[in-house]
């Protein structure tokens, strides 16, 4: 992906906290790749997380940034979007924050359609809180809250936002960083609520969804002629997990309404185009005293 203006126009300073070979440096890599290509400026994005080691992403990137509380990103960029419909709205959160705590404003989300995009940093675990197991982690998976293994199914976030009435559904691979900015950057585009569920391995917590594990079974959806608009193909393709895993877009409907273009509470204008109006309003009990002062 060449991009159109400079990656260090989203740098930040901030010392960063992520164990070195996590896989969310690619995909702090890949959404500036993303933002840059589609030229749009730092001033012009909102990155909206929750609590956790993903999380911490919009702290390590110069761009408007809302860490919210464990699990409601998605409630926070809803309302930003519909305050501000000029802004290009991201979440960018983990599997225990987007499928867990927030697994009901996910599933709500998908159905409401808001255009916004969001990013799971799906690590199968929860990395944040040293090592518990996640609603993505696979059953019998080894952790610190499950000696024995994990008992309970993984959580299928493809199939359930295919059920819930996502119109854009995408899964991608931290280890091939312009791969991953491609499929952000076409969830920016898109017209309505974009999933990209990473997968993204947690070096120092998960040792058996390695890049290596990921690496002997991923292969691309788009190499193989698939049709995304096929809904009953992207069911099959959800729920296709183990020796092989697919990659790119599982769905994509452009059919849908956006959220914010059927509330009709918007129509007389959204709430920072009024802010702006009244702004531009003069006040005479301003400036009468300055112009009588000045006379
Ligand atoms: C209400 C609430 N419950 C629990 C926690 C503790 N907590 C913080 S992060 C986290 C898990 C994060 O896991 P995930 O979203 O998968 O992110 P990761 O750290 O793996 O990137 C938990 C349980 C919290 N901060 N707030
Ligand atoms: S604990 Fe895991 S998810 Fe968290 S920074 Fe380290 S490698 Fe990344």
């Amino acid at each position: 992906m060449a991009t159109k203006f400079d990656l260090k126009a989203f740098d930040c300073p901030a010392e960063n906290t992520w164990c070195p070979g996590c896989g969310d440096f690619a995909i702090l890599r890949a959404l500036k790749l993303a933002l840059a290509e589609l030229e749009i400026q730092p001033h012009q994005a909102l990155v909206v997380s929750g609590i956790g080691c993903g999380s911490k992403l919009p702290d390590y990137m110069t761009v408007n940034g809302f860490m919210t509380i464990h699990g409601r990103p998605l409630a926070v960029a809803t309302g930003a979007r519909l305050a501000n419909p000029e802004l290009n709205v991201i979440v960018v959160n983990g599997d225990g924050d987007s499928y867990g705590i927030g697994g009901n404003h996910f599933v709500q989300t998908c159905r409401r359609n808001p255009d916004i995009t969001q990013i799971v940093e799906n690590n199968q675990i929860y990395g944040l809180t040293k090592g518990q197991y996640s609603p993505t982690s696979d059953k019998g998976l080894v952790t610190t809250t499950s000696p024995s293994g994990a008992i309970e199914q993984a959580f299928n976030p493809m199939a359930i936002a295919l059920a819930a009435g996502a119109a854009f559904i995408a899964r991608a691979f931290a280890g091939e960083p312009r791969h991953l900015a491609q499929l952000i950057a076409a969830g920016i585009k898109h017209r309505g609520y974009a999933l990209i569920d990473v997968l993204q391995p947690c070096v120092t917590f998960n040792h058996v969804n390695t890049y290596e594990w990921y690496r002997q079974r991923i292969y691309h959806l788009e190499d193989e002629g698939y049709d995304p608009s096929n809904r009953e193909s992207a069911w099959l393709k959800a729920h296709e997990w183990g020796e092989r895993i697919p990659v790119g877009v599982l769905y994509r409907t452009e059919d849908l309404p956006a959220y914010e273009e059927e509330v009709r509470a918007l129509d007389g204008g959204t709430p920072v185009s009024r802010l702006r109006e009244l702004a531009q309003q003069p006040r005479p009990e301003q400036y009468e005293p300055l112009k009588k002062r000045f006379a």
